[in-house]
This record gives C-alpha cells, sequence and structure tokens, in this order.
C-alpha cells in the first residue's frame, strides 16, 4: 500500500503569536519533518484565505470571535481574521520542510469555508486532493498537524468515507478546544474508522 504524509496547516497564523494560535501548535514542526522521509509521498495543506472571507468575524457586524453564525451551507464558527493570501501569517512554520510533493491550498472561495483538504465546508465542493492520491496509488494516509479538531479532524473523517486507511498521529498534532471539541473531534474520528496514533 502506497502511503502519504498529509500535513495539515503548519502555518504561522497557528503557532504561538499567530492571528488564530493553537497552543503548543510550533511542537508540532520537529517531529513532522523527522517523519516526512517515511512515507511515499508528503503533502503540506495550507489555509489560504482572501481578506474579508465570510469565516472571519470581521466580515460580520456585531459579531465576534468564536461565535457562530448561520452560513447557506450549514452553522459556521467566526474566526479572527487569519492565514491571508500572501501574508506571513499564511506561511507555513518557517522551521517545517517545505520539501513537499503536493501543497494544496483551500478556504480561497470567499462565500465558503473548507476545514478538510477534501471538501469544503458544504461538505460537496472538492479541493482535488482526492484525485491526486488516486492518480498516484496512494491509499493510505497519516495526517499530522493543526488544528487536531478543526481541520484535521475533517479532514480524516473525509478521508475515512472517501475509503482510504487513514492514520491520525496525535502526538504531532494540536488542538483548539473550544466548547470540548477535542473530545468530540477524538470520538467522530474513531466513529469514521480512523486509527488515532
Ligand atoms: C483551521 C479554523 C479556521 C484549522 C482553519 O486549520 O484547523 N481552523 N481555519
Ligand atoms: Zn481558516
Amino acid at each position: 500500500m502506497t502511503h502519504a504524509l498529509i500535513v495539515i496547516d503548519v502555518q504561522n497564523d497557528f503557532c504561538p503569536g499567530g492571528a488564530l494560535a493553537v497552543a503548543g501548535g510550533d511542537e508540532v514542526v520537529a517531529p513532522i519533518n523527522a517523519m516526512m522521509g517515511d512515507f511515499d509521498a508528503v503533502i503540506l495543506t495550507q489555509d489560504w484565505h482572501p481578506a474579508g472571507h465570510s469565516s472571519f468575524a470581521s466580515s460580520h457586524p456585531g459579531k465576534a470571535p468564536f461565535e457562530m453564525i448561520d452560513m447557506p451551507y450549514g452553522p459556521q464558527v467566526l474566526w479572527p481574521d487569519h492565514c491571508v493570501q500572501g501574508t506571513d501569517g499564511a506561511a507555513f512554520h518557517p522551521g517545517l520542510r517545505t520539501d513537499a510533493d503536493l501543497i494544496i491550498r483551500k478556504g480561497f472561495r470567499s462565500a465558503i469555508d473548507s476545514y478538510s483538504a477534501f471538501f469544503e465546508n458544504d461538505r460537496e465542493t472538492p479541493t482535488g486532493l482526492k484525485g491526486y492520491l488516486d492518480t498516484r496509488g496512494l491509499s493510505k494516509v497519516t495526517l499530522v498537524g493543526l488544528a487536531t479538531d478543526f481541520c484535521v479532524h475533517y479532514s480524516a473523517v473525509d478521508a475515512a468515507q472517501l475509503g482510504l486507511d487513514v492514520i491520525v498521529r496525535l502526538d504531532a498534532c494540536r488542538g483548539i478546544d473550544m466548547d470540548g471539541s477535542m473530545a468530540a473531534a477524538e470520538q467522530a474520528m474513531r466513529t469514521a474508522g480512523v486509527v488515532l496514533a
């Protein structure tokens, strides 16, 4: 079985000092770098929003970060402005190895957020990653990165539902953990058949 490492959103804005910092986010860099050589392919994802993106609280007058809003595709958490295309916050952590096979960007459509590396938050617009994996014969994936309870969680569940063999290395992930979202994410991943290692 051909095995890909998918490194989710190890970007400055998700690391300490960033706009949507995840506690200990930078701690994943060294273990991820060390893992890269063990896989047949390495894929990095990059959260990549236009300024004024609809997932930003600042785009909704009267709303604050971490409040919820109803979008046409369902409930959506509102975030601080983060990972704006071309900014330093959207860049990969400077210590991360970026000699990857593929970098896939997501969240670049203004009207829709994208947590998963496979589908946007309407759960139907594909990013193209499944086609890439299929055409390269990559049927097994290990996921690492940020944030465990959002982009890693949604990517892992989608990967399992698409029929891939999925492992999440929790030691190389860190989470946001709002309102019990870490426990819920771990439960949802297990239910989907993801192996948590
Ligand atoms: C993420 C919230 C908003 C993530 C991205 O990478 O987990 N979370 N955008
Ligand atoms: Zn985002």
